[in-house]
């Protein structure tokens, strides 16, 4: 009753032929599904980005993807062009099932990124969603999906904070493990008090 799923940025770009292609991303959608069948609340979120987002490195002459800039919020690494608002890629892997209660979009803002699904990357810019959750009683959380060092991780850590009993299921997400990206996620999330299942 009070345990939602959280599905994590199931999109196009983050699978296999995906602007930002996660290995294996693809592969979590089955299992994913089968998941929903547990919870009375689903929630998605969706990664959606304006043209020239400002965390893209094709905003920034003379840099490269995976290239890391200096943004007034902090260290930002930049990114391939991706989650554009309205593209196929930004939409949802074909095979996700999307009959949950609540899409969340985030990384609308021109200027910020945003990770997490309650914060960008301001760590300040609320999205909403911890206010949702609350108003319906939600207690803990249960987070799937794409990319476990990025958006889970950030998510994940920012809901440990907010006081929710989190768990991530490693068995149904996938990272795209840049620099120790991985190993430093889950130390980070380990640290916050998240519960690692798989
Ligand atoms: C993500 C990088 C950039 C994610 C989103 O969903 O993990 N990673 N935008
Ligand atoms: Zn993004």
């Amino acid at each position: 009753m009070n345990h939602a799923l959280i599905v994590i940025d199931v999109q196009n770009d983050f699978c296999p032929g995906g602007a930002l292609a996660v290995t294996g991303g693809d592969a979590i959608v089955a299992g994913i599904n089968a998941l929903m069948d547990d919870f009375r609340t689903v929630i998605l979120t969706q990664d959606w980005h304006p043209r020239g987002h400002s965390s893209f490195a094709s905003s920034h002459p003379g840099s490269a993807p995976m290239d890391v800039t200096d943004m007034p919020y902090g260290p930002q690494v930049l990114w391939p062009d991706h989650c554009i608002q309205g593209t196929t890629g930004a939409a949802f892997h074909s095979d996700l099932r999307t009959d949950g209660d609540l899409i969340i979009r985030k990384g609308y803002n021109p200027a910020i990124d945003s990770y997490s699904a309650f914060f960008e990357n301001d760590r300040a810019t609320p999205t909403g969603l911890e206010g949702y959750l609350r108003t319906r009683g939600i207690t803990r959380l249960t987070l799937v999906g794409l990319a476990l060092d990025f958006c889970v991780n950030f998510s994940a850590v920012d809901a440990a904070r907010l006081g929710f009993d989190v768990t991530v299921r490693t068995d149904l997400s996938r990272a795209i493990d840049a620099n120790g990206s991985l190993d430093a996620a889950i130390a980070g999330m380990r640290d916050a008090g998240v519960a690692l299942a798989a």
